[in-house]
């Protein structure tokens, strides 16, 4: 009888336990998908490549824990789960900031994701204990840009076409928007709700609509809470008949149950705005937005502060449109339809390069201040939410100038070719040192100051757009570099840290 040796069971029992290893490995991987949002040119693109890039290439991140203690190991790129989002393109905008010529990503009007993986040591050892087979943890993170614009639509569902209708021509009657708002709500006066549906007729009013709420936006860049978001950002579906809808006022005498009713203007524009919401805002708010556990909002506040006065309670607005988005647990459709709710929120400034380094506490201060104000007004609680002033990549260095006694804080930087200083106009080519002003002190100066409509010291801030760094990213060795940036780390400490512990 042949006789069994400790080795020939142990063997195979080690490959068991390999192979079940492997097995957890694939199937147990946690997985935090994390939002990156904010309005159209607030730096989401940048902001994702070069959290990307950091990751990837061991970037100097000395406030992100896991690596400053040494317990990342390989980052790499993995196939995202969903296919039927496109792709995040990580790797063409990178292409474009590390060529000869750097030149910022092209902006992008859709969703899009990544799933990035890390391996790391854990910090527990109770927890290197229990799990040795496990070996090093993993942790997949699952990266979905979706435009800012399309948070405004939540509010959609809660509302029918004359309740909608009401709002937003209340919205478009204010003194702030009624210049741009004139053609539309002129159009609609000559307009008989009754009559027959005409599609041209829809189709003028849908791109009168569109052109005031563009016309608005431009006017309060934060994040303006005028919808629908689509017809601002519209991705896959500029052009659709999903969009030629436009609000009207209720008429007097409503016969809604006939065939008539039905067949006209205002019957067939309410029916456009139902399929609206079934076809584009429910799918959207299912299929992407409740699946996010951390959310980060980008938000251009030194763009919002040079926009002028009422600039500061718009931003004030934007952040409380934002966190009723996400508020746990409120009795509404959205709430019952939606039961998952994001743990974390940060509500980051971005392009903190454009400032003195003087002013990041600043402007960090003036951010925090508000979102507590928006925190108290839309009842928000349930959610860790913090601010942050950051850049995503940094493409200024700071200098002192002297000024008579004084020495003024100024940043250098390339300005992009066409930037204007009074009468110096920049050819993209020239380093140039800016003042780019102070923010004050205290940031209740500028709320109070910009909420009675008259702006203290944001007219002082002059903000130019600088060419990204030129930089090598890929050394002869082999070895990767990552961008400068400016707070990107405590970013990435907040919105992924605990999950590395
Ligand atoms: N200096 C500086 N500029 C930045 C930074 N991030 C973004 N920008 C500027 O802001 C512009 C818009 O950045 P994107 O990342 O493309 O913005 P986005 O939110 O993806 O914009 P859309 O794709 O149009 O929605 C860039 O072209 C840069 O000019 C930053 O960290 N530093
Ligand atoms: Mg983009």
């Amino acid at each position: 009888m042949a006789h069994l040796k400790f080795s020939d069971l142990t063997e195979p029992a080690a490959d068991v336990a390999r192979s079940l290893s492997a097995y957890a490995h694939d199937f147990v991987v946690p997985t935090v998908r994390l939002g990156v949002t904010g309005l159209s040119r607030a730096g989401k693109t940048v902001f994702i490549t070069a959290l990307v890039r950091n990751l990837l290439a061991d970037g100097r991140l000395p406030f992100f824990s896991a690596q400053a203690d040494g317990r990342i190991g390989r980052v790499y790129l993995e196939p995202q789960p969903d296919d039927d989002v496109p792709r995040f393109s990580y790797e063409d905008h990178l292409a474009r900031l590390g060529a000869t010529d750097p030149q910022w990503p092209d902006g992008t009007n859709r969703i899009s994701q990544l799933r990035l993986t890390i391996e790391y040591q854990r910090t527990s050892s109770l927890r290197r204990l229990l799990t040795p087979a496990l070996g090093p943890g993993r942790l997949n993170i699952d990266i979905i840009d979706y435009p800012g614009e399309w948070l405004i639509d939540l509010v959609l569902l809660e509302q029918d076409y004359d309740t909608w209708s009401r709002e937003a021509l209340a919205a478009a009657n204010t003194p702030h928007r009624q210049a741009a708002a004139r053609p539309f709500l002129e159009f609609i006066a000559a307009l008989d709700r009754a009559s027959p549906l005409d599609e041209a007729v829809a189709l003028t009013g849908a791109r009168l609509y569109t052109a005031y709420l563009e016309a608005q936006r431009a006017k309060e860049p934060a994040l303006s809470t005028l919808g629908p978001g689509r017809f601002l950002m519209p991705g896959d579906l500029a052009g659709s008949p999903l969009l030629t809808f436009f609000p009207l006022p209720e008429s007097g005498s409503i016969t809604r149950s006939t065939e008539g009713a039905r067949a006209s203007l205002g019957g067939q524009l309410g029916r456009r705005f139902e399929s609206y919401k079934s076809y584009v805002v429910k799918p959207f708010f299912r299929n992407h937005f409740s699946r996010i556990d951390r959310q980060i909002v980008l938000i251009d506040a030194l763009a919002a502060l040079n926009a002028g006065p009422g600039a500061v309670s718009d931003l004030n607005e934007a952040i409380t449109s934002v966190l009723s988005a996400f508020r746990p647990g409120a009795n509404t459709i959205a709430s019952r339809l939606f039961g998952r709710r994001v743990d974390r929120i940060l509500f980051a400034a971005t392009k903190a390069d454009h400032l003195h380094r003087s002013s990041h506490d600043r402007l960090e201060l003036l951010l925090s201040a508000l979102t507590d104000r928006a925190m108290a007004r839309a009842l928000f609680a349930g959610a860790e939410v913090k601010t942050l002033a950051m850049a995503a990549i940094r493409s200024t260095r700071e200098a002192e100038a002297g000024n008579g006694d004084a020495a003024l804080p100024c940043i250098i930087g390339t300005p992009i070719a066409g930037e204007r200083v009074a009468d110096v106009i920049f050819d993209g080519r020239t380093e140039t040192a800016l003042f780019p002003g102070d923010l004050p002190d205290n940031p209740e100066t500028l709320i109070n100051g910009t909420m009675a409509q008259q702006p203290v010291g944001a007219e002082d801030i002059r903000v130019l757009k600088f060419k990204p760094p030129r930089l090598a990213l890929d050394l002869p060795d082999g070895r990767m570099l990552a961008p400068p940036h400016i707070r990107l780390d405590r970013a990435i400490e907040f919105l992924i840290g605990d999950k590395l512990a």
